[in-house]
């Protein structure tokens, strides 16, 4: 008796289980090819010649190696075009620079322009500046300008009167799900600066929620866990109540950063993303873009 008692107690309690038993949202696993088709075939209206995606977010949460992974994701091989770097308190990315993804007739493009930029930092006179942010959101800021903070772009690198294809069409906040737990303060207020303003100039906004691997176990496993993992919709109600993205504009994805080649289920998610942030930037152009009168016929 005292036996079975003593193996009862030394038993540790049963963990409660770390994923869902269904998955709270759906993925085209094993689809990919509409998401992909969806991406690979989007014109904007000629007047945006391409669609403008600004990237921003704290240094190191895989801004350079989304754009990396898109690309990567897209010509099916792993690019790395963009600069990435393992440092994560300081921007490895200095400058504001655009990237276009190359199909497969070289010299033709696919009608995507990402933005590159430096990180935000929580200590000024780091890093980019929200002031340079809004420059470069609202088109005054010609790419390959090098921005350095508490100052703002001069001369050459500043764009008087900027046409609607040089403004970002869809802003991007890229954030680390292993790290946003120690997310500083000033941070979250310099992204709540940013958030303000693009809802200012009435652009629209997505989170990118990088390095899910890192940031949960059973993601680890397989990335097919991603919505049935606790740990990680936990992650994005707090990112969602402390810097208010709403829940249904949140993405998480993994980054190509050790594979040597692509995979379908990464590639799913980061085109599943691509494809939201293509829907919210193309409704920036229509809502910003007055309709062409249509011919009349008579006049001809
Ligand atoms: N495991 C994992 N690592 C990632 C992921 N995304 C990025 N990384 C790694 O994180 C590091 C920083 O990534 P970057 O793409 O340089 O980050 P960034 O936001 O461009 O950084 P700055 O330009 O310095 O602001 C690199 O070592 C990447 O390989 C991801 O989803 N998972
Ligand atoms: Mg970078």
């Amino acid at each position: 008796m005292n036996y079975v008692w003593d193996l009862f107690m030394s038993q540790d309690p049963p963990k409660p289980p770390t994923t869902f038993a269904e998955p709270w949202r759906v993925v085209p696993w094993r689809d990919k090819k509409k998401d992909f088709d969806y991406v690979t075939a989007y014109e904007p209206h000629p007047e945006a010649e391409c669609l403008r995606v600004l990237l921003y977010g704290p240094p190191g949460t895989g801004k350079s190696s989304f754009i990396n992974s898109v690309d990567s994701a897209l010509r099916g091989r792993i690019s790395t075009r963009a600069s990435a770097a393992s440092g994560y308190d300081q921007s490895f990315t200095t400058k504001y620079r655009s990237y276009k993804i190359q199909r497969e007739t070289p010299g033709t493009f696919y009608s995507l322009v990402f933005s590159d930029i430096m990180g935000i930092e929580k200590v000024s006179g780091r890093g980019v500046d929200v002031e340079n942010i809004k420059l470069i959101m609202r088109g005054h800021v010609h790419d390959g300008c090098k921005l350095f903070p508490g100052g703002t772009p001069t001369g050459s690198d500043y764009r008087e009167s900027p046409t609607i294809k040089d403004k970002a069409h869809v802003l991007v906040c890229v954030i680390s799900a292993a790290t946003l737990n120690l997310m500083d303060a000033e941070f979250v207020r310099r992204i709540k600066e940013v958030r303000q303003e693009a809802e200012a100039a009435g652009i629209p906004q997505i989170v990118v929620l990088t390095k899910i691997d890192e940031a949960c176990p059973e993601v680890k496993k397989s990335i097919r866990n991603v919505y049935m993992s606790k740990h990680l919709k936990t992650q994005m109600e707090q990112l969602s109540v402390t810097v208010g993205f709403p829940m249904n504009c949140v993405f998480p994805v993994q980054n190509y950063s050790e594979q040597t080649e692509t995979d379908e289920d990464t590639d799913t998610l980061i085109l599943n993303a691509m494809r939201k942030i293509i829907d919210y930037g193309q409704d920036f152009l229509i809502d910003n873009i007055p309709p062409t009168e249509p011919k009349n016929r008579y006049s001809e």
